[in-house]
């Protein structure tokens, strides 16, 4: 039978089994959250940050908040995907010439590799928040590359190949400040320097309220032979604020504006003390996946209260199962 992820096989993936007598499809990691308060001396708090296989160990960008309250990135390894290594120091971008090319603020990274190249996304200063684009081949050296979309706009997530010869990239148009509005949207690229074909994906709303305010992507996609599988994050407002929960998508492999299907329920929503109280309490926020092929392990990484970062697992069959019978397309 063919395997539901198309995608490598991940034999260290970090997994621990669904709790026995859970009905959750996606269950979190005992051990969470795998990075607490000031994990090392420039960082207060680091979450919504991204992870990858790398040299058969693992490699990651991370969103640090530095003690002066500046979003920074930083780069990290890691072993078992699990216990983190953070470099001491922020992340010194160059451009293509070498020269430094640092970000004023910059948070909320994804990384995707595309063929030997790992890109990352992430929200950067253009004269107000818009899509970071940069590269790295050894998580060493960072390059600058142009940025993506105009102002105002987050969430940027690239696919994890080609789609008819174009590269695309899902993003959020927003505001200078907290945005309460927000869909997602999709844009194409001949050569991840012109983009273009802008089109609506998917909106807020909906009969569940934990979507109803704004949406916005999460990991990269995830190429399964039902369609690209998203996840992504919904936030509805309550008389205390923003609350982010997680949900998923389905969109047609060749042409993933198109919206298979959609959770109506959210996934996981902060209820564990890490998720409610922190800096932003009621954050789940989720940046990054690795997943396993053969087994159709997913292990899905996300912020914490703007605080921690955690773990959390699903198994793909039974995702994808759940996502369908559970469906509100709007
Ligand atoms: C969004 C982003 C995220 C953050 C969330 C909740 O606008 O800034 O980085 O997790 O708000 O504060």
């Amino acid at each position: 039978m063919p395997e539901t992820i198309i995608g490598k096989t991940l034999p260290n993936i970090p997994w621990e089994n669904k709790p026995a007598g859970s009905s959750e499809i996606v269950w979190r990691f005992s051990a969470n959250p795998v990075i607490g308060w000031n994990p090392i001396p420039r960082a207060a708090r680091v979450y919504n940050s991204a992870i990858v296989p790398f040299n058969k160990e693992f490699a990651g960008v991370f969103r640090a908040d530095q003690k002066n309250g500046r979003a920074t990135l930083f780069s990290g390894t890691s072993k078992d995907g699990v216990h983190i290594d953070l470099n001491p120091d922020p992340i010194e971008w160059i451009d293509e010439n070498g020269k430094a090319k640092p970000t004023s603020y910059a948070y909320d990274p994804r990384v995707v590799k595309i063929d030997e190249t790992y890109y990352i996304q992430w929200c950067d200063d253009m004269n107000g928040p818009s899509i970071g684009l940069g590269k790295t081949e050894d998580f060493i050296t960072f390059m600058r590359m142009p940025n993506p979309l105009m102002p105002y706009n987050r969430n940027g997530v690239l696919f994890p190949r080609k789609i008819n010869g174009k590269y695309f990239l899902f993003s959020r148009p927003s505001d200078t400040g907290h945005t309460p509005f927000g869909n997602i949207f999709i844009s194409e690229s001949p050569d991840m320097i012109h983009w273009g074909h802008h089109r609506f994906v998917m909106g807020n709303g909906g009969q569940g309220w934990w979507q109803g305010t704004k949406i916005g992507a999460g990991p990269t996609p995830i190429e399964t032979k039902e369609g690209w599988l998203l996840f992504y994050h919904g936030v509805s407002g309550t008389c205390n604020g923003f609350v982010y929960s997680i949900g998923a998508s389905i969109h047609d492999i060749n042409d993933p504006a198109k919206v298979l299907y959609r959770t109506c329920d959210y996934l996981l929503t902060p209820e564990k003390s890490y998720e409610t109280t922190g800096f932003v309490p009621n954050v789940a926020f989720p940046c990054a996946c690795l997943t396993d092929a053969t087994t159709g392990r997913i292990a899905i990484y996300y912020g914490a209260a703007d605080t921690y970062t955690a773990i959390a697992f699903c198994q793909v069959d039974e995702l994808l199962d759940y996502i369908k019978l559970n469906s509100e397309v709007f």
